[in-house]
């Protein structure tokens, strides 16, 4: 069967052709994952793509060869408590959210503090394609073809000072748009935060895309952190403000519920949560379960910033 012309099939025709056209060797040893080239590359792919639909063509993979969430599970199924508390609600309600104009800060303990107009942002840095697993603290997971920029070239370009140990993402607050903040089912704004080095880590992004469209709102448009080594709920979507702190920040679950959701929330098979296990997940899409991967599988690129840390206390 053809594929139906959806932004899902385009984005992978689109992916075809990049990778037939050799244009994605860079993006797959800069993700030091095996996405794009475990899948063999163009090498075994070739021209017939363009003599139509490919119908055979497998979709491009995350780390190990995994398949992508679909674009409808990513775009359906999420958690955004300012629009709901149903993982249904976001996507039903995400026309509410103005997306322009919007400006996100970058401030603290900075040299250049600077505002961005959110447009001028994805041009004044490079776009990155970096397919991820995504894990949330609810045991459920996905595999996501973002895009964005590496959350460092912005901090460089804003120059940290020497106090600078911490950073904080700040979410949008606008209660007439949002239901869930007139409900006030959370404190807000919703905040996270990450140790500044984690922020530097290569894996960290601003995400602006996936499947090679802007970001929807259910998904955190304009702007969302994306951490793929650390449970979903660091990931704070719709972003407005980026601070750089001395102390560690207040961050929104850990003070709404500390013993369940810890500041570091690094992904850990072997730490449960109070009410259920984190050993297994069940991957969106399939059927059965996971065995939940130490850092979300990504231990290679970040185990060392945790060396002598008791990952059992500082979940
Ligand atoms: N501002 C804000 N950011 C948020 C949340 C939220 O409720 N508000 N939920 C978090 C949680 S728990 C998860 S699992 C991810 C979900 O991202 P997705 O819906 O794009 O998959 O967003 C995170 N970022
Ligand atoms: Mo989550």
């Amino acid at each position: 069967m053809a594929d139906p012309i959806t932004p899902e099939a385009l984005f992978r025709r689109r992916r075809e052709f990049l990778q037939n056209a050799g244009l994605l060797a860079a993006t797959a040893v800069v993700t030091g994952g095996s996405l794009y080239a475990a899948s063999g590359g163009g090498a075994r792919r070739r021209a017939e793509t363009f003599a139509g639909p490919a119908p055979q063509a497998p979709m491009p993979t995350g780390p190990d060869g995994e398949q992508l969430t679909s674009l409808r599970d990513v775009t359906s199924y999420n958690n955004f408590y300012e629009f709901g508390l149903e993982k249904e609600d976001p996507a039903a309600l995400a026309s509410r959210l103005t997306l322009r104009p919007w400006t996100l800060s970058v401030e603290g303990e900075v040299n250049e503090p600077r505002t961005f107009n959110i447009d001028a942002l994805t041009k004044a840095f490079p776009l990155e394609d970096r397919v991820y697993r995504f894990r949330c603290v609810e045991a459920w997971s996905m595999v996501i073809p973002w895009q964005g920029i590496a959350l460092r070239a912005l901090l460089d370009a804003v120059k940290p000072t020497s106090r600078a140990k911490y950073v904080v993402f700040e979410s949008v607050v606008r209660p007439e748009e949002l239901p869930g903040q007139k409900a006030q089912l959370l404190p807000w704004p919703y905040v996270e935060g990450l140790r500044l080095d984690e922020a530097m880590n290569d894996l960290t992004l601003l995400a602006t895309g996936l499947y090679g469209k802007p970001l929807e709102a259910q998904n955190g448009a304009p702007v969302r952190l994306v951490v793929p080594w650390k449970y979903g709920f660091k990931s704070a979507k719709s972003l407005v403000r980026i601070r750089l702190v001395e102390e560690q920040p207040a961050t929104t679950w850990n003070v709404v519920a500390p013993t369940e959701y810890g500041f570091f929330a690094n992904v850990n098979p072997s730490v449960d949560h109070p009410r259920w296990s984190q050993a297994t997940e069940r991957r969106i899409g399939e059927a059965g379960r996971r065995p939940t991967l130490p850092f979300n599988g990504y231990g290679d690129q970040v185990a060392s910033l945790y060396r002598g840390v008791d990952l059992t206390r500082f979940f």
